[in-house]
């Protein structure tokens, strides 16, 4: 059943005025007529989050009534957004709210949405693709929790000072924010350090016990996470550590007060800062026990969801499939054959049958650099009895190797868990491969790229386990709440359905050649643009066209990202203006955006880069009407939902073969900007689908690359043979944008004419090449249009509701609720 009370949680106008009226009064303490827009947003907020829990609580009731399977998505990272307007959209009352905010005197909705915090508790594309794939599981009406840290402090906040990346510490929880519910009831503890023992049970056996030197406490703070027009809500399940004072009290006794206040203050910086993905040793110590806390509270909570429903342990893989978001929640292998083995007394076997058919993992990266590998004496320091379960795990595997692979020592060495070439230490990536029924990549090229070049020995021995899932975005956040103007336009012409099936964008397919239609198309697009023309004008000081072809390169900043390729390209265009050559040059709006990781200086060079040539060009009288470079500062989930609809060019031009999926090239696609791109990651489905004739092609492949590698690349060579780039090298190097300094970007030339590690020059003559085909096809705008129309009508399959339909069938064995719930 469900728990409806239309008397409090109607989705009429009225009802959530009422609502509104009653938490301004009793939750905030505040009269309407002195109400601020944070207290109106508070209401709202708290008035919506009524209606999200009887939906929340009736699916939790038929969940305990009926069990079935679950998915438990482990992920250190969920990069959630803003809350109000995605759960107005799933409810279905974005209309009402505004009409209950009109009695407030608010004239448009957008006044409130503004006022929202973004929680950013993640770095870029894993943590937001998390977030996509939470509301396409509750849209799917998927039983699901995602488990992962309610960091205090998200992803930095980024200011530009002088053209710097400035880091400022991102108080998220400081206005409160209404969207989590505490349940300090389920609490879990999690050991940290000591020593093992063994011992002989009652049955006489010979067993070891783990005794932590330190303890913390879990708090979950769950997230009710609603689907679209759907009445089941999942949930997140986010962990707070804290303190363990209870176990404490012999430190109290004895007097030792202070000692016991500083382990409470130990264990509350555990959740208390995430970490940017930069792939230096910072915090690493820490961060192996964000780890681990997270990763034992969500199994220890899974467990007792099958005690408390009377199920048996042993039934675990029929009601819970874990993924594996990344190896950074790999430690579940061997805690739940901790749990198990050491809490419920299991045999090594079935432990061993449980866990590898309950877990599968997802890999996002073959960068090197970003390989979890953990020192063995961190590892054994922190996780002493782990180490001696991972140690078991891997002495069975490499027995099975043996079998396979008679005399083949040198295969063992490669494979086995624990690295030991140099100093020792644990490679997650062998230790989720071997732990997991399944290993996914998350696109074509990049799972092949998987079995072929990260793990070809793994792939050999089990075939069967290794697939791919394509990333996908939720076109609900992505389209429908980001580009209300383009839904409307959808809307009116092909219906509302594609908000739940995207594939039915391919009824637009037919208006390909409809010219009334394609102006429309156009001019929906530049009414989009105008609005992020004023953003730029009131955040960044530049003026810039709304006519002009906005050509956007927004993501984390990364050396194989190539935004400095970008920037070379925008520094020849500049010069082609000075020098009268700029004949058929589209007049452009180059836009970037994007956080640097605080420990990697080159991409913060990179910023100082952009802003440098931004700041020459935009004040050169030449440039006026022909070129534009803006910076946005602090790019983050909110600010994307401005970018992608009103962009007309998409950039993509990694390397190939370093990214692996991408998943703003899929949102940039779908709202209509047509993609310059390399063929990487799933920018080769996107151009499979769209069209080779609506999607700009350039750069070397994933096999070219290899063949410059292997002959011994040498970037000067590209360098001898293009005078534009020459030109372009020179006056960066002579001052020419940073104010005559000659040594500030040494570093970055000195990186692009030495070792060049991302072929920025070996790419740099297509990437030119291809920008003008780009300007030539912008001069025929009803082609454009249509180009752009055929984006949007083909990339239905990058939703993540397909993604999610993919895990469930292929890997989760999973199916919809099957209960009725009505609300
Ligand atoms: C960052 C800075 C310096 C060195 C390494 C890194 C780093 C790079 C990749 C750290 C972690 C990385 O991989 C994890 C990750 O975030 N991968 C992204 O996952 C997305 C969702 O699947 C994909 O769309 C992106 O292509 C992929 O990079």
């Amino acid at each position: 059943g469900c728990y409806n009370d239309p008397e409090r949680a109607g989705l009429d106008a009225k009802s959530v005025f009422d609502g509104m009226t009653e938490h301004l009064f009793f939750t905030l303490g505040k009269l309407a007529p002195t109400a601020s827009r944070h207290d109106l947003y508070m209401a709202l907020s708290y008035a919506v989050r009524d209606r999200l829990m009887m939906r929340y609580l009736a699916t939790t009731e038929a969940m305990r009534a009926h069990p079935q399977k679950s998915v438990a998505y482990l992920s250190a990272e969920f990069l959630i957004g803003p809350q109000l307007n995605n759960n107005l959209l799933n409810l279905g009352i974005q209309q009402e709210a505004e009409a209950a905010l009109r009695n407030f005197g608010i004239e448009s909705l957008q006044q409130i949405l503004d006022v929202e915090e973004e929680p950013g508790l993640g770095n870029g594309g894993l943590g937001r693709l998390a977030a996509c794939y939470m509301e396409s599981l509750a849209s799917l009406k998927i039983p699901a929790t995602g488990y992962g840290i309610r960091y205090e402090f998200g992803i930095f906040d980024q200011l530009i000072r002088d053209g710097w990346q400035v880091e400022i510490t991102d108080k998220w929880l400081k206005g409160g924010w209404p969207w989590e519910l505490p349940q300090p009831d389920e609490a879990c503890f999690v050991g940290f350090g000591g020593r093992t023992e063994s011992y002989i049970d009652d049955k006489g056996s010979y067993r070891s016990r783990w005794i932590p030197a330190e303890h913390a406490i879990g708090i979950p703070h769950d997230v009710p996470v609603l689907g679209y027009r759907v009445n089941i809500c999942d949930r997140l399940r986010l962990w707070r550590a804290d303190a363990t004072e209870s176990f404490d009290f012999y430190a109290f006794n004895i007097g030792d007060y202070y000692g016991a206040v500083e382990e409470k203050v130990g264990s509350e910086t555990l959740s208390k800062v995430l970490y940017p993905n930069d792939g230096t040793d910072e915090g690493r110590r820490l961060r192996l026990k964000q780890q681990h806390f997270f990763v034992s509270c969500s199994l220890q909570d899974m467990l007792r969801s099958l005690d408390n429903r009377g199920l048996p342990v042993e039934d675990f893989p029929k009601y819970w499939t874990v993924q594996l978001n990344d190896t950074h929640p790999a430690i579940a292998v061997a805690e739940l054959m901790r749990l198990l083995i050491d809490d419920r007394h299991m045999d090594w076997d079935k432990a061993w049958d449980i866990t590898s058919r309950s877990v599968a993992y997802t890999n996002h990266t073959l960068l090197p650099e970003a390989l979890e590998k953990w020192d063995l004496n961190l590892f054994s320091s922190l996780l002493p009895r782990h180490l001696e379960l991972i140690y078991e795990i891997n002495r069975r595997f490499l027995q099975q190797l043996r079998l396979r692979y008679p005399g083949n020592d040198a295969i063992q060495r490669k494979l086995s868990i624990i690295d030991e070439d140099g100093s020792k230490a644990v490679r997650m990536a062998h230790l989720a491969t071997i732990g997991a029924h399944h290993v996914n990549g998350v696109a074509a090229l990049h799972s092949d790229l998987v079995k072929t070049d990260l793990l070809p020995e793994f792939a050999e021995l089990w075939p069967e386990k290794f697939t791919n899932v394509t990333n996908g975005v939720t076109p609900r956040r992505w389209v429908a709440l980001a580009n209300p103007e383009l839904s409307t336009l959808l809307n009116e012409h092909i219906g509302e359905d594609w908000i739940s099936n995207m594939e039915n964008l391919r009824k637009l397919e037919e208006r390909q050649n409809d010219q009334g239609f394609l102006e429309h198309w156009g001019n929906t697009k530049l009414s989009v643009k105008r609005k992020l023309a004023s953003y730029i004008h009131r955040n960044t000081g530049v003026l810039v066209d709304p006519s002009t072809l906005f050509d956007v390169q927004v993501k984390r900043i990364h050396e194989y990202k190539r935004q400095h390729l970008n920037v070379l390209q925008v520094i020849t265009q500049y010069l082609r203006i000075k020098n009268g050559q700029a004949d058929g040059m589209a007049p452009r709006t180059v836009i970037f955006g994007g956080k640097a990781a605080p420990g990697y200086y080159m991409a913060k060079l990179i910023i100082r880069f952009i802003n440098g040539i931004a700041e020459t060009v935009n004040a050169d009288p030449d440039m006026d009407g022909r070129l534009r470079v803006v910076f946005l500062p602090d790019y983050n989930v909110k600010l994307g939902e401005q970018v992608y609809p009103a962009s007309d060019l998409s950039e993509q031009i990694s390397t190939a073969g370093k990214e692996a999926s991408g998943t703003g090239n899929m949102k940039f696609a779908m709202n209509g900007a047509l993609t310059i791109g390399t063929l990487d990651g799933a920018n080769v489905e996107i151009r499979e689908l769209v069209g080779a004739e609506n999607f700009f092609l350039f750069g070397k492949t994933v096999e070219e690359i290899n063949d410059l590698k292997r002959s011994g690349y040498n970037p000067g060579a590209f360098i001898n043979a293009m005078p534009e780039l020459q030109e372009a090298l020179r006056l960066i190097e002579m001052g020419h944008f940073s104010n005559g300094d000659s040594e500030l970007f040494r570093p970055l030339l000195d990186n692009l004419t030495g070792h060049d590690p991302f072929f920025v020059m070996a790419d740099f003559a297509d990437y030119l090449r291809a920008q003008e085909a780009v300007s030539l096809a912008w001069t025929d705008r009803m082609h454009w249009n249509r180009m752009s129309l055929l984006n949007t009508a083909r990339t239905g399959f990058f939703s993540s509701d397909r993604s999610i339909g993919e895990y469930c069938e292929n890997i989760w064995n999973v199916g919809p609720l099957n209960v009725d719930i009505t609300c």
